[in-house]
């Protein structure tokens, strides 16, 4: 009799999920000045003027601002350098990451 052999039937899974997205979140403080956090903004997240401006206000107002959503490295990444902009000019400012729900 011959050897029959059964291909076997596991279906893979295309790897196409859609990495986790985190959100950058820029924190209110009163010490650090406004033009600055408008130029940190500006210089590492690319955003105009203008957009950087209202996401300053925003967090001014209102406490805290979502910058922009990012993979987890590169919002981590993002996050800690700007932050390290105020550090080194001795302001407390502050950029944190939250994953997406
Ligand atoms: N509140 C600061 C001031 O009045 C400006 C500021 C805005 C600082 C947003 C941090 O995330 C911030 N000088």
């Amino acid at each position: 009799m011959p050897e029959t052999t059964t291909k076997p039937h596991t279906k893979v899974k295309p790897q196409t999920e859609r990495p986790k997205l985190y959100k950058v979140i820029l924190i209110n403080d009163d010490f650090t000045p406004r033009e600055f956090v408008v130029t940190v903004l500006k210089g590492e997240f690319k955003l105009s003027e203008d957009q950087a401006h209202r996401i300053m206000i925003t967090a001014h107002r209102r406490g805290a601002c979502v910058v922009a959503v990012f993979t987890r490295d590169v919002a981590e990444t993002k996050a800690t350098r700007a932050t390290d902009a105020g550090k080194a000019k001795g302001y407390p400012l502050l950029f944190t990451t939250e994953p997406e729900e």
